[in-house]
């Protein structure tokens, strides 16, 4: 899968040459490509943004140099087009799944008070949210958007590392324990110590219940919004 990330910050963008994200890329797992959107912007001073019509604090991207970069990174807009935004539809794990069907994704990261409503009603086939707060720019989203659906995409992790996880079966993850045995009088629970598979995953089965009960109860209730 490629993705491509439109931004005016490119240098933002190094943590995506880390880890395991890393070495998908030169695995050839996966293609990420950052394009500086100033790079596209006919205006001879390389200005990206301007005074936002209406008045108001803040400076507004403009829809030049953006409608520019999608169409040299997307010509045939054969990729799924997605701006980041705090007013978009909240990022679920589901989303993330279906998006890393796709073989093509743009992403545009919004800076300082976000672009021109043009550049989306032109350009932009969706718009997500990472979460319900406000951050200085797009680039964050787009790195966790980028990971999330990475994570899907076949050779990225090693093989069985996707089936045990949170959310996978609507409950959060069980404690996770190596060594020591001991470290500042916390001892690893014996049940994981003693081989007995039956009991583990009992074990586990039951400590995620536990955490999901504690700290996301709406996670436990059934489309009625009882419990199930
Ligand atoms: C939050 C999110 C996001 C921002 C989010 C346009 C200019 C938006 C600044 C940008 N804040 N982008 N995608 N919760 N800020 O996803």
């Amino acid at each position: 899968m490629k993705i491509t990330i439109l931004t005016l910050f490119p240098e933002m963008f190094s943590a995506l040459g880390a880890s395991i994200l890393g070495r998908a890329r030169k695995e050839n797992k996966l293609e990420v490509e950052i394009a500086d959107i100033r790079d596209y912007t006919e205006d001879k001073h390389l200005k990206c943004d301007d005074y936002p019509f209406g008045g108001g604090a803040g400076m507004v991207m403009m829809v030049q140099p953006i409608g520019s970069a999608i169409e040299a990174v997307d010509p045939g807009h054969g990729a799924r087009r997605i701006y980041l935004s705090p007013k978009g539809k909240t990022l679920t794990q589901e989303r993330v799944v279906a998006l890393s069907g796709e073989e093509h994704l743009v992403l545009l990261c919004g800076h300082y008070e976000g672009v021109d409503q043009r550049a989306i009603d032109l350009f932009i086939d969706e718009e997500i949210s990472v979460g319900d707060y406000v951050l200085t720019g797009g680039e964050l989203p787009a790195m966790v958007l980028t990971d999330a659906v990475a994570r899907y995409v076949d050779g990225v992790l090693s093989p069985g590392s996707l089936v045990d996880e949170s959310f996978s079966d609507g409950l959060l993850e069980y404690p996770h324990y190596t060594r020591p045995v001991e470290y500042r009088g916390l001892t690893v629970p014996e049940v994981l110590r003693s081989g007995n598979h039956a009991e583990i995953d009992r074990w586990r089965r039951e400590k995620a219940l536990e955490i999901t009960q504690r700290n996301r109860p709406d996670l436990l209730k059934g489309p009625d919004g009882n419990n199930v």
